[in-house]
């Protein structure tokens, strides 16, 4: 059939989609009975940006999603609350980048780990990128980077100000489909424009009565920049859940921890009150940050707390 064609999820709204192919974008809708299937009640959306789709175009020029292509991988979060839905960001992801600043708003690194446990959990590579190097201290980056000693996450300094560190992230997302989250106001825009002027992205003020930004981006859009080079923009996050996660698996994705986890006197270790656990002895003697140990109970007690109210 002339009017049955593959592209790519580059938008969505709601249960509007924009899929492109060859350069030239569509309007498109979901065929009902994709909407309808079960896997979907467990969903939010069941098209993300990044899929790849077989559509068809209708006489009014717009187009009807009428099958989705296999993943190589999702980037999904899931908040609490017995009823919550998966919520698929994005599909078919290289890279994660988490966009962090040092001032307005500050660095929260337990946002940074909960991302960081996700994208590893679901085989996707993790970079830190954390901005407004222009405003920190020498101290403050060397923390930054004793906090994830070992971490196997990789950390770059940028400034939007200044382009310190742009040439770093740029190698990054060369060749790759990078998905961008982070906190409003961290400098997403800014990065973007000051990496790809041409683009011409907005960027507004950070309101200054809750220094946590206004919400420029409401849904998530991947800006292509070359043909093989996409990043993929989110609306700011506050919140990361990963509330479909074991909680004694959490351990496995904080690659410091796994790699000494064979000498736990208890297998399987939380890593918590086990006697004779080696991350704990590695913490007290200095090897693994304490403060990332401090993190990774964050999780698993906020993990454990769920599950126990689940099954109660
Ligand atoms: N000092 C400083 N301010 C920055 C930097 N990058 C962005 N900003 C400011 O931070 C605010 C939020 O930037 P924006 O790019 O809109 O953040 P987004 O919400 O993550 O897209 C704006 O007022 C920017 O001017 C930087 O590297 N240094
Ligand atoms: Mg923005
Ligand atoms: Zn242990």
């Amino acid at each position: 059939m002339g009017n049955n064609k593959t592209g790519i999820v580059i938008k969505v709204m709601g249960l509007y989609y924009t899929v492109d192919a060859d350069g030239e974008s569509r309007n498109c809708t979901l065929r009902g009975r994709i909407r309808q299937l079960e896997e979907n009640k467990t969903i939010t959306n069941p098209v993300a940006v990044g899929d790849y789709v077989n559509y068809t175009i209708q006489d009014d020029g717009s187009g009807v999603i009428e099958s989705i292509h296999e993943r190589t991988n999702i980037f999904s979060r899931k908040e609490k609350g017995r009823n919550s839905k998966e919520d698929i960001i994005a599909a078919n992801c290289d890279l994660i980048v988490v966009m962090q600043s040092f001032r307005q708003p500050r660095l929260n690194l337990r946002f940074v780990d909960r991302i960081a446990v996700r994208g590893k959990m679901q085989g996707i590579p993790v970079l830190v990128c954390i901005n407004k190097s222009d405003l920190a201290k020498e101290d403050e980056k060397k923390g930054v980077l004793e906090y994830y000693r070992n971490a196997g996450i990789d950390i770059v300094f940028v400034s939007a100000v200044t382009s310190d560190g742009l040439k770093d992230i740029y190698r990054y997302l060369e060749d790759n489909v990078s998905i961008l989250v982070g906190f409003s106001g961290v400098g997403k825009s800014s990065i973007l424009n000051g990496l790809f002027p041409d683009l011409d992205l907005r960027v507004k003020e950070v309101s200054s009565r809750t220094g946590k930004g206004r919400h420029t981006t409401t849904n998530v859009e991947m800006i292509s920049v070359d043909k093989n080079t996409a990043i993929i923009d989110t609306p700011g996050m506050r919140e990361f859940g990963l509330m479909d996660m074991e909680p004694h698996i959490v351990g496995n994705y904080f690659y410091e921890f796994a790699e000494h986890a064979d000498k736990c006197g208890f297998m399987p270790c939380t890593h918590d009150h086990e006697p004779g656990c080696e991350i704990k002895r590695l913490v007290e003697q200095g090897t693994i940050s304490s403060e990332r140990y401090v993190s990774y109970l964050n999780i698993l007690h906020s993990l454990q707390e769920y599950f126990d109210n689940m099954y109660s």
